[in-house]
């Protein structure tokens, strides 16, 4: 039987290598992104179109991801994984200098997009009996940095859904895992930087952060721990990053 791995935010980072990695271990793939002629590259990469299915959209956009991901073809229905990754930041700034334009794409990309996302394919899980839901946090719910006020929020709150998914699944062999990292290179400090590339580049360089490719291999490893076996959480950061120490310092007159 074919394995159907369903993996949002698929055109760069750790979405492109997790759809990778399950390629090359024969799972067929079905694919979103924004980013059109990056899902079609992905297309002709992992196998053509009878191995891989595109579907462009915007995760903001609830009636897109419905019909997206509501209305597939026969031969790629049964979903077996779904990887909620599609997400970013935007900005670094203090709370009090936020546009809220850009905490508002973080709420609907992170948290509504997810969400749209798992109500659409998991009452299939359920009626198959059969089911996997792999969501991508951050260290950044658990751990506050200045400027992350709000992407911290939006995976806190992914954290906190991941485990009450657990809870509703209790019993059945449908699985929830969140996966948090830390600092990892791929487009995503260039999103959160406006694009400029060179802040995104000075962010990393000397750092060794972790590689889109480890964050696949992880994901391939809690989807192949035996079917008895639910990895809950991993937190997961590079050995050059650690927690801050207790901030203190003088107090603004
Ligand atoms: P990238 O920027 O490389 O990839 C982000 C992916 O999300 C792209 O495929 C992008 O596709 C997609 N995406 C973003 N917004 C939308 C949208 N509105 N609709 C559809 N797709 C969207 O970043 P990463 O691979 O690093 O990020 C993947 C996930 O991992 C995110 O949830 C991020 O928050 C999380 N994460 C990242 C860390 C890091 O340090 N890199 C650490 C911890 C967690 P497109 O632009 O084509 O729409
Ligand atoms: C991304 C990691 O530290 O930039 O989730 O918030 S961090």
């Amino acid at each position: 039987m074919d394995r159907i791995a369903l993996i949002t935010g698929a055109t760069s980072g750790f979405g492109a290598a997790t759809a990778r990695r399950f390629a090359a271990d024969g799972w067929k793939l079905i694919l979103t992104g924004r980013r059109e002629e990056r899902l079609q590259e992905m297309v002709d990469e992992l196998g053509g179109p009878d191995r891989v299915l595109a579907r462009p959209m915007d995760m903001r956009d609830r009636k897109a991801v419905e019909q997206g991901l509501g209305d597939l073809p026969e031969a790629f229905a049964s979903v077996e994984l779904l990887v909620n990754n599609a997400g970013l930041a935007r900005g670094l700034e203090p709370a009090w200098e936020y546009d809220v334009d850009d905490w508002e794409v973080m709420i609907d990309t992170n948290i509504k997009g997810l969400l749209y996302a798992t109500h659409t394919v998991l009452p299939g899980m359920v009626e198959r009996n059969r089911g996997h839901i792999v969501n991508l946090g951050s260290t950044a719910a658990s751990w506050p940095y200045v400027g992350g006020n709000t992407y911290g929020g939006t995976k806190a709150f992914v954290q906190q859904f991941t485990r009450n998914l657990r809870a509703d699944l209790t019993g059945r062999p449908i699985r929830a895992t969140l996966i948090e990292p830390g600092l990892c290179e791929t487009e995503f400090s260039i999103v959160r930087f406006g694009g400029d590339a060179e802040k995104a580049k000075s962010l990393y360089a000397g750092k060794g952060p972790i590689r889109p490719e480890d964050i696949a291999e992880t994901i391939w490893w809690v989807v192949n721990m035996p079917a008895h076996v639910n990895i809950n959480r991993i937190e997961m950061m590079p050995v050059s990053q650690s927690w801050a120490p207790l901030s203190v310092t003088e107090v603004k007159k």
